[in-house]
């Protein structure tokens, strides 16, 4: 028996060894080939700190003990007189004595310097805290894992952005609201006895991208989160992630006073309000002192908030603002708003409400904005409101999870979009006023910045749904550390450590990436259309929706396709949405010869038969458009044939199966909005054109009551 549980073993271990299911995300620490690993060891053959009794060098001088051997291929030498990383902050007496300039890490940052210590070698990771020195150390570990560390080190890094915060949609019952990639990672249930040892490798993830601070529960939050049973399991949580600089912060339902039972009210100028409110956030600190804060979303959605009581979103802000002051707590309230009563365009809604509250928030709240006025859409103009509240800390919240975009199993790299708002210039103050100066704080001089990124982390083995999903969560962190980092870096970045530094695999892998987000653009929403996606849970197409009880939760309203035309008049003639914006960017967007293909239907009604100036007519270019985005996954599918084989099986065969999901249900996407749009035209499909395989109503019929995310 013995002799055959060992020969199985044999057999089957090194599969084991070799298998690839994405957990490891981009901390793989493969070994270098041999020449590369040796002159690695010999610039460090060791890993060195005065500072062991702190829990944050502790986690990073462990995370370069397990990687250094890893990549190197060689032990690490006990200690002594050869070459060493050596990490600290100044209190390391050997960290001071090298009077290393740390002015430019600030609180956050490192320097990562190559010099010589006692006439040792060394690689030092230096910062002025030691949260600071973790960042180095991922950051050094990042460099040697995609072979781009320089022959001298001489590396200064520090954030431009304040919080950089994940947001979970996660319920207590382990559901996760547009959650794609299985349950929630918080096991509510197990907690705050049995912490699962992914929060570890969570935390490892996101300390390596810089991320600092993480809402555990959804947005549309039940009032049980705050009570003591549930503040007790985010403490549980809170343990793990402090030593890797990670905060956890909670969602707050407005109501919940009321809804425990313990006030008659939640007006927020009610004392009583304040009170509770106060005595709570006494109560959560004394559990995690340092405890980040609240997100609140208010009046949006059905949530509960301070307008039930005629109060004002700042009324409500500042009230809870200032139970968490006296902690050094913050406030994110977000302008994610609009409302079923108000017939006003919903993409004027939150800047109609907001922008007259500028200068009225405490200065312990932030306001949190959508990337853009609707929702997370393939693509929208930057949110108005950019620019609009120079008196106010704005953050930028974007969606890593891909409601919108397909889920987890179509492949679309997300960072070219979020570029695209951040480049954007408001113009708020002259040109060069860009989104990404908004939102690091330098426009108006804010301290207290901002992002945030609707997580697209769950209990799956590859943590969010498929591989390349794992790139949006990377480079949302890396954006969040350097707003101006380009989203093709990041990519580069991202595949070398996750796959092969091989450049006939990275090279291709990463253009098919920098392309995928248009082709779901071209497919599902081209030209600026917008919100055309089924009905709930907001997979496939349903542009002929036009029956549900909100006006703006209708894909009819929002595309207002009739027999003449196509497209959201937001001019002068129209909501004059454009009036939101600065007067160039309102000009551009307001003049059909200005604004662009991209949001040409998101501003503009044209004419079926109108000319475009690709030469052809609105109805020819829009069914061009659906033609490229099946003909950009064809390419993608292309692409991938060749590349699969130069990484391993099991990876690349779910990359290969989620392409092909994707090419049928980009087919799905443009047979069924070509059939419905020509059903509204009436003109006939352009020649050589392919029809729909099925009519309209084959479509109309199609249901999927089971997708997932929706709750
Ligand atoms: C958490 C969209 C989503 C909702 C989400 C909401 C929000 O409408 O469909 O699931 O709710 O945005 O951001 O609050």
């Amino acid at each position: 028996m013995a002799v055959l549980v060992a020969a199985l073993t044999i057999l089957v271990w090194p599969n084991i060894a070799a298998a690839e299911d994405g957990y490891r995300l981009w901390l793989r620490y493969e070994t270098l080939p041999a020449a590369e690993g040796a002159a690695l060891a010999r610039r460090a053959g060791a890993v060195e700190t005065d500072e062991s009794a702190d829990p944050t060098i502790a986690v990073a001088v462990a995370e370069l003990r397990r990687a250094w051997p890893s990549m190197t291929g060689q032990p690490l030498a006990a200690g002594g007189s050869g070459a060493a990383i050596l990490i600290g902050t100044p209190k390391s007496p050997r960290i001071a004595a090298l009077r290393l300039d740390l002015s430019g890490a600030g609180e956050e940052g490192f320097v990562l310097r190559e010099m010589q210590d006692g006439g040792r070698p060394m690689i030092v990771i230096a910062a002025n805290r030691p949260t600071g020195a973790l960042y180095g150390a991922f950051h050094l570990l990042r460099l040697a894992q995609a072979g781009t560390l320089p022959d001298r080190l001489n590396v200064v890094e520090r954030p431009r952005v304040k919080l950089r915060m994940l947001n979970h949609w996660d319920n207590l019952d382990r559901t996760v609201e547009r959650g794609f990639s299985g349950q929630s990672i918080w096991d509510w249930w197990k907690l705050p006895t049995a912490t699962d040892p992914r929060y570890v490798d969570y935390a490892r993830a996101n300390a390596s991208l810089g991320i600092n601070g993480t809402v555990l529960n959804n947005v549309n939050a039940k009032p049980d989160t705050l009570t003591a049973e549930w503040i007790a399991k985010a403490a549980a949580v809170a343990d793990v992630l402090r030593p890797y600089g990670i905060k956890v912060y909670l969602s707050a339902r407005w109501s919940t006073p009321v809804e425990l039972k313990q006030t008659k009210t939640a007006d927020p100028l009610d004392p009583q309000v304040a009170a509770w409110w106060k005595a709570k956030a006494d109560e959560i600190y004394r559990a995690i002192p340092d405890f980040g804060g609240f997100l609140v979303k208010a009046n949006s959605e059905g949530q509960p908030g301070p307008q039930d009581y005629k109060r004002t979103h700042a009324d409500g802000a500042n009230m809870l603002a200032a139970a968490v002051k006296p902690h050094g707590g913050i406030v994110m309230w977000r302008a994610f708003v609009y409302s079923e009563v108000d017939p006003e365009d919903r993409a004027k809604q939150a800047y109609s409400e907001f922008k007259p509250l500028d200068g009225k928030f405490a200065d312990n709240v932030i306001v949190q904005v959508k990337n853009g006025p609707i929702d997370f859409q393939p693509r929208e103009p930057f949110h108005p409101l950019f620019g609009a509240m120079p008196k106010t800390p704005l953050v930028m919240e974007v969606q890593i999870t891909k409601e919108y975009l397909g889920f987890a199993t179509h492949l679309a790299y997300l960072a070219p979009m979020w570029s695209e708002v951040l480049e954007a210039d408001t113009f708020a103050k002259g040109k060069g006023s860009t989104v990404a100066k908004v939102i690091d704080g330098s426009l108006d001089g804010h301290e207290l910045t901002g992002m945030a990124g609707v997580a697209n982390i769950g209990s799956d083995r590859n943590w969010s749904g498929s591989i390349f999903d794992q790139a949006n969560w990377y480079a949302y962190g890396r954006m969040a550390w350097n707003p101006d980092l380009a989203a093709d870096t990041i990519a580069t970045e991202w595949a070398r450590q996750t796959f092969t530094r091989d450049p006939s695999f990275v090279q291709p892998t990463v253009q098919m990436m920098m392309g995928s987000r248009q082709a779901v653009v071209d497919y599902m929403t081209p030209l600026g259309l917008t919100h055309l996606m089924a009905t709930g849970h907001h997979y496939g197409p349903g542009p002929w929706v036009d029956d549900l009880a909100r006006p703006e939760w209708n894909p009819a309203y929002y595309h207002r396709a009739d027999k003449n035309g196509i497209g959201f008049d937001r001019t002068r003639t129209g909501s004059n949405a454009v009036a939101q914006y600065a007067g160039p960017v309102a000009r551009r967007f307001a003049d059909r010869r200005t604004v662009g293909d991209d949001f040409l239907l998101w501003f503009h009604h044209v004419g079926w038969d109108e000319k475009l100036p690709s030469g052809r007519t609105m109805w020819e270019e829009l069914v061009a458009r659906y033609d490229r985005g099946v003909a950009a996954v064809d390419a993608m599918q292309a692409h991938w044939e060749r590349l699969a084989p130069m990484i391993d099986a099991e990876r690349a065969r779910e990359i290969t199966q989620f392409l092909v999901i994707q090419k049928q249900e980009a087919i799905w996407w443009r047979d069924a909005s070509i059939a419905y749009f020509q059903s509204v035209s009436g003109r006939p499909l352009p020649q050589g054109v392919r029809p729909p395989a099925h009519d309209l109503e084959f479509y109309k019929a199609i249901r999927h009551p089971y997708a997932p995310g929706h709750h």
